[in-house]
């Protein structure tokens, strides 16, 4: 490892020669990036090499963690700071003239993914690696990640991603560990003297290469491995090639490579497209095959062996997407290990673990028969089988009671439903926060909770403090570790002796004054971006997150409809600035959604060019929300808004992030809400609305009556009809859709049942921050309570409780 400031700045100089023959003062900042890189890859690499050595002879189990998604955002910021090498590489480049903030900024984002899962699968990583345990992501190396998105006059536009045009400096292609997926075609059994053998016909076959990026731990020697497949292939159609028909000559070759070509743009609503189908099946069973392959390279290759694989392999699955790991492995295990339907079973189902993310029913993955069977036909016929087994053992339950076996079906109404496949395939099912846990026992899954207890359990959310405060919030980190030492960076509960200082005037000072360093960046950058000029002074309000019904950006745009209202009609009312700041996403076929972006920025438009709002309030859309924006934007929060429909955020993850930076969260008791209001008491937290078991209630009796409520509440009707009275700018009809959801197709997610309860807890927030020192000390709590919430606690608890594995420690190089 580099051992001094002065070997660094050697090493970095005589790198740029080397890679681009150039000098420091010849070399672009892309080039100093690079080289950078390089180097830190190269130290990571030692201790990778270590890492994969000592895993194979200690032969301890390994989990696999499979997801669709992993949104990593950039990796040398967080690269340096897990060595430990971020001050002395920032003095390094200071003296060589150079300012590290700007060498990250060159570095695309990974968005290979959509938003909370992704992320989630993300920090887990770090914190697997972190904590020394053995443990590895597998997904896709999508060529083009989540969209880039324009605003162009108040609505959203979709650019590709394109993160991989300057080559990804973190990845190592490793051509020489390609599998073949095979696609389609005719399968055959064939007894061939009491065993079956399976012989697949005509299929397409796509090779799969992976491209392995380290992920390393903080402060341990662990480097652990995210491994995506990428979707290549060799075919070259030289017939048509040579009869002058170039297109169709390359023309296969793209629709082979098209699996991995693009991520889909959904966070919450799966789409049912065959190409998503594909991508699930391809990373599944490249990741497999070579998970097996390892497997019988370090623990044997016999079919006893593979019928303990349990005992050295976790799988882990991140929501259904990965579901095909159950059939794929019994396909392996059976097919070409030689093990019988009850041996594979029983091993499969012991090493496959799932987590549920979402019980929103439109988001609840099924595929038709149809598909699956035409695409994927032992696929269909190891589910087919599966299902089958699972009904009969239903039908000794209950005997007769069709309905029952029907809903619970792996197949049925022309469905493959994945939930199900998940559930009875696998010996763990978590939800990611107690309330979602429950939901899923007592609600979405009670059938099945019913037949299998022991399988359902909770494991509330968490994100990495390294990335989230100490990186993204570096002065706040310092003035922590000055008041009660540094061990909170190991142990995030230890923030809880901070507690003490809470009403210490000396720290609430200097925490406040760093959030006003952070608060003064973000205008600075919202100026730069948007030519917003908006007071540094006022409350930074922020709701940044997937644009969704039921995330309730709505509710947040009429409130602040209704303030504008009031101000206009009482320009002297007595309020704090505030500025409201969104950022996010909609997908792109997601009509209302996107009709909310354009709600949101007509409503800056007016407000921030009227003049009788004396700059009181202003409202900012910040476009491209990603990782690196919310690393931006996330120290510089006042408020965290967290206002989704009750029962519906399984948990959230940027609410933990809010708090841990000093937010104070305006919130529903939703999700991981609820948990962050038991740690921080009422009094460090603004709740409002209905609670889960009301919404649930009324979902199960027919909803609530939407007319009375408007029509009782002269505010809430008045912003209501504003919405298409012409009072907007735009043309009438454009906010048709969101005033539909509200009124005619009855307020599916209660915006207007909560909206008097949110106006008042947004008076109670102004009135709090009046108070500055009170403000202060709520901020501090936040801080220090936010220890439960580090994904290094949620990671051991799957360690210990479903993957049962242990830390290797990983020996210096
Ligand atoms: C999200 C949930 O909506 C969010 O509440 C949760 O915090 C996150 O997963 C991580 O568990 N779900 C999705 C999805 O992103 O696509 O289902």
């Amino acid at each position: 490892m580099l051992k001094s400031k002065q070997e660094f700045k050697e090493a970095f100089i005589n790198k740029l020669q080397t890679l681009f023959g150039q000098s420091l003062d010849e070399s672009s900042i892309a080039d100093k990036y690079v080289a950078l890189s390089t180097m830190i890859k190269e130290e990571i690499s030692k201790l990778w090499y270590q890492s994969n050595r000592q895993y194979r002879v200690s032969k301890e189990k390994q989990v696999y963690y499979f997801s669709m998604e992993f949104l990593l955002g950039r990796l040398l910021g967080s690269n340096l700071y897990n060595l430990g090498l971020t001050e002395f590489c920032s003095e390094g480049l200071k003296e060589l003239g150079i300012d590290l903030n700007e060498l990250e900024a060159v570095e695309h984002d990974a968005g290979l993914g959509n938003g909370g899962l992704g992320r989630l699968a993300a920090c887990f990583l770090d914190s697997i690696a972190s904590l020394q345990l053995p443990g590895h992501g597998c997904g896709i190396r999508y060529r083009h990640g989540m969209f880039e998105q324009k605003i162009v006059d108040g609505y959203q536009i979709e650019l590709p991603d394109n993160w991989l045009r300057d080559g990804y400096v973190w990845e190592v292609r490793k051509a020489d560990r390609a599998v073949t997926v095979k696609f389609g075609g005719h399968v055959r059994l064939e007894d061939q003297g009491g065993r079956y053998v399976v012989f697949h016909e005509n299929y397409e076959p796509v090779v799969a290469i992976p491209y392995d990026v380290p992920i390393v731990g903080a402060n341990c020697n662990t480097v652990n491995t995210l491994r995506l497949w990428s979707a290549e292939t060799n075919h070259f159609d030289f017939p048509s090639f040579s009869k002058g028909d170039f297109l169709k000559a390359v023309e296969k070759k793209y629709s082979l490579e098209a699996t991995s070509q693009i991520l889909y743009p959904d966070d919450n609503y799966p789409e049912g497209k065959t190409l998503r189908l594909k991508q699930q099946y391809f990373f599944v069973s490249a990741g497999l095959q070579s998970i097996i392959r390892r497997y019988k390279r370090t623990h044997g290759a016999t079919p006893d062996d593979l019928a303990k694989i349990h005992k050295k392999i976790a799988i882990h699955i991140n929501d259904t997407h990965p579901a095909l790991a159950v059939p794929e492995l019994m396909r392996i295990l059976m097919d070409e290990e030689g093990l019988s339907w009850e041996d594979a079973w029983n091993t499969t189902r012991q090493t496959i673990s799932y987590t549920n993310h979402t019980i929103l029913p439109e988001a609840l993955e099924k595929w038709p028969i149809e598909m699956v069977e035409r695409l994927l036909p032992r696929m269909y016929m190891i589910i087919r089988e599966i299902n089958e087994r699972f009904c009969a053992v239903l039908w000794e339950k209950y005997p007769g009671d069709w309905d029952k076996i029907r809903a619970m079906a792996i197949i049925a109404d022309g469905y493959v439903h994945m939930a199900h496949l998940a559930v009875v395939g696998s010996h763990s099912i978590n939800g990611v926060a107690e309330v979602h846990s429950n939901i899923l026992k007592k609600e979405v899954m009670s059938n099945f909770y019913q037949v299998y207890p022991y399988r359902f359990n909770n494991k509330t959310n968490g994100v990495t403090h390294r990335r989230w405060l100490a990186k993204a919030n570096s002065a706040l980190a310092g003035i922590i570790t000055e008041a009660i030492g540094s061990s909170w960076l190991a142990h995030p509960y230890e923030l809880a002796s901070l507690h003490r200082y809470a009403h210490d005037a000396e720290l609430q000072d200097r925490i406040k004054a760093v959030k006003q360093a952070n608060k003064n960046r973000l205008a600075q950058f919202i100026q730069e971006k948007m030519g917003i000029v908006v007071d540094p002074h006022s409350i930074f309000d922020v709701q940044v997150k997937r644009i969704h019904a039921y995330k309730r950006q709505t509710l947040n745009a009429l409130h602040i409809l209704d303030l504008y209202n009031r101000l206009k009609a009482s320009p002297g009312l007595d309020i704090e600035p505030r500025t409201f700041i969104f950022a996010g996403k909609s997908a792109t076929g997601y009509y209302l959604a996107k009709h909310i972006i354009k709600f949101i920025n007509t409503l800056a438009q007016v407000i921030n060019n009227d003049p009788d709002v004396g700059g009181k309030i202003k409202v900012v859309f910040l476009e491209n929300y990603s990782v690196s924006l919310a690393e931006l934007i996330i120290p510089a929060a006042d408020v965290s808004e967290q206002i989704s429909t009750a029962s519906r955020e399984a948990s959230g993850t940027g609410n933990m992030k809010f708090m841990m930076n000093g937010a104070i969260t305006i919130g529903t008791l939703d999700g991981a809400n609820i948990e962050i209001c038991d740690e921080v008491g009422n009094d460090n937290i603004v709740i409002f609305g209905l609670t889960a078991e009301e919404v649930l209630n009324y979902y199960k009796y027919g909803g609530y009556n939407v007319l009375d409520v408007y029509h009782n509440n002269p505010h809430l009707r008045l912003v209501v009809d504003q919405l298409t009275n012409g009072f907007l700018p735009v043309s009438p009809d454009e906010f048709n859709c969101i005033h539909h959801s509200l009124i005619r197709a009855n307020d599916e997610f209660f915006v207007l049942k909560d909206f008097a309860a949110y106006a008042e807890a947004q008076e109670k927030i102004n009135s709090l921050y009046r108070d500055s020192a009170h403000w202060q000390a709520m901020a501090i709590n936040n801080i220090a309570f936010s220890g439960r919430f580090s994904s290094d606690r949620t990671v051991s608890e799957y360690a210990i409780g479903i993957w049962r594995i242990k830390p290797v420690v990983i020996r210096e190089v």
